[in-house]
């Protein structure tokens, strides 16, 4: 495995000495690039093939796997960010650089929201009003975007909403989404991926009166834990070096940190505890698994609750992409050695099951009332969406990202139905996680099959297959111009996002 990272930060060192892997400094080959047609594009693929991947086929497939985690240190819990006052529901957040301890005695320098990495969790009611307060306390350009919150464009924080070094704004906004785990992580053009990997990322958990009555595990931290999930590579002096590990194709590390934890493990007691997944990489897909086979029990989607529970032995996830689980680990036949596992058999999260028992709580047979209507999913499709390339090379609809172009006209509170397709290349093509701002949409159709029942809830951000075809129903409840995109943060950057104007 070390010899194939090697092989492939070859192949992307000459693709950056050749000139055309760095999209910020080559504007005008990048216009060339969106102005072709698919044949001469699928040519610039195998010209790109032939020069720079000689030394290794370089199947999307191909991951190098996680190191295991040795359980060595108790997962880290986001602090819950406290009210700037009493009377209103006010929050100050501010983007700083600093230096970490993930290594033992180690500084790593890094970006993080209101501390050195990462950020706090910003709990939300439906009905509040609320306000934030952002300050960009870094060197450069920065934005606040609020993934899969349903706000008005002009504080989604899109590319648009550039907040200079020492500025600030403050936005305000009423929450009328149900109960969801949302995050929030800038979205500056062609600087998203950097800024993201070096710690900008947070949580935000809405509640509702269903989420508070339904009886579920709802004690932060004890028995509902958010899990971030980030590989990083760490160079010799235990840096995040950007540049060094950088891939257009999406950024891929060895070293899993969760919450900002390496080699993390979660003691919990014999109850039912609610672990809130948020797949917040740069690139890498994760099916989470738990190591004995036994099945967990999946409660919401990215924005909100499932109608029922689904049992599951395993999910995957996207970038950015979220699913709540319940494990319930009064019920397991085994306490020892547990541990959630990746697809290959890493293992993400060892547990350590104390012998106390925990909270009586309870996975309700009835959660939501959400409901695709006959309606929706007889709409016609007016709007297509297809996501094509890899690399630099990625384009929506054949075109790069301008932030200049409107793609997509909506009236707002109207619903229409998006096709997105991913449009396989020579090499079979690769997972797209497809994102919209500023909404929850529904799924209608994957390859014209109704959706897998978990997917059969609000999302934000779907996973789209080579070759598959995904219809969406989906409405705008605010104006604004809004991003869509590819989430391997690397392919948002080099162009794969186009915008909507909702009137
Ligand atoms: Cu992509």
């Amino acid at each position: 495995m070390g010899i194939k990272i090697k092989i492939t930060a070859l192949a992307i060192s000459i693709l950056v000495i050749s000139g055309c892997s760095n999209a910020n400094s080559q504007p005008d080959e990048e216009m060339d690039h969106s102005m072709m047609n698919d044949e001469e594009m699928d040519h610039s693929m195998m010209d790109m093939d032939d020069d720079v991947m000689e030394n290794e086929h370089m199947s999307h497939d191909e991951v190098v796997s996680l190191n295991d985690s040795t359980g060595e240190n108790e997962l880290k819990i986001p602090s819950m960010l406290e009210r700037d006052n009493k009377e209103e529901v006010a929050y100050t957040v501010r983007a700083q650089k600093g230096k970490t301890e993930i290594f033992d005695g180690i500084e790593t320098n890094t970006y993080g929201y209101n501390g050195t990495f990462l950020g706090p969790m910003l709990r939300f009611d439906k009905g509040d009003i609320v306000k934030i307060r952002t300050i960009n306390e870094l060197d450069e350009n920065t934005t606040f975007h609020w993934h899969g919150l349903e706000v008005a464009a002009d504080a989604d924080g899109g590319p648009h909403d550039v907040i200079k070094p020492g500025e600030e704004k403050i936005i305000e906004f009423k929450v009328e989404q149900e109960a969801a785990t949302l995050w929030f992580h800038p979205h500056p053009e062609g600087k998203t991926a950097e800024q993201v990997y070096n710690g900008l990322a947070g949580l935000i958990y809405i509640e509702d009166d269903n989420s508070t009555s339904l009886g579920l595990p709802n004690d932060y931290g004890k028995n509902d834990i958010p899990l971030i999930f980030q590989d990083k590579t760490f160079d010799d002096k235990k840096q995040l070096n950007y540049g060094a590990a950088m891939n257009d194709d999406g950024t891929i590390g060895d070293t899993l940190l969760i919450n900002g934890t390496l080699n993390p493990k979660l003691t919990v007691k014999k109850e039912k505890v609610r672990l809130r997944l948020l797949n917040g990489s740069n690139a890498r897909n994760f099916t989470f698994k738990l190591n004995t086979g036994d099945s967990f029990i999946q409660i919401a989607t990215d924005g909100g609750f499932l109608n029922d529970p689904v049992a599951l032995k395993e999910i995957t996830l996207t970038p950015s992409e979220r699913a709540e689980i319940v494990v319930d680990f009064s019920q397991l036949n085994t306490t020892n050695d547990l541990a959630l596992i990746n697809e290959d058999g890493s293992i993400l999260l060892p547990f350590e099951v104390s012998d106390q028992s925990g909270k009586i709580s309870r996975i309700p047979g009835k959660m939501n009332n959400f409901s695709l209507t006959e309606e929706e999913m007889n709409l016609p499709v007016t709007k297509k969406v297809e996501l094509f390339g890899m690399m630099d090379q990625v384009t929506i609809n054949g075109k790069k990202f301008d932030s200049e172009r409107i793609d997509f006209t909506q009236q707002q509170g109207v619903t229409e139905v998006w096709e997105i397709y991913n449009k396989p290349d020579e090499m079979g093509g690769m997972i797209h996680p497809f994102h919209i701002h500023g909404t929850q949409f529904k799924i209608i159709s994957r390859d014209g099959k109704e959706p897998p029942e978990n997917e059969r809830g609000w999302k934000d951000s779907i996973s789209v297959q080579p070759d598959e075809r995904v219809k969406i129903a989906i409405q705008f409840k605010h104006k604004g111009v809004y991003m869509f995109h590819c989430h391997i943060l690397e392919h948002e950057d080099n162009g794969m996002m186009g915008q909507v104007k909702v009137e």
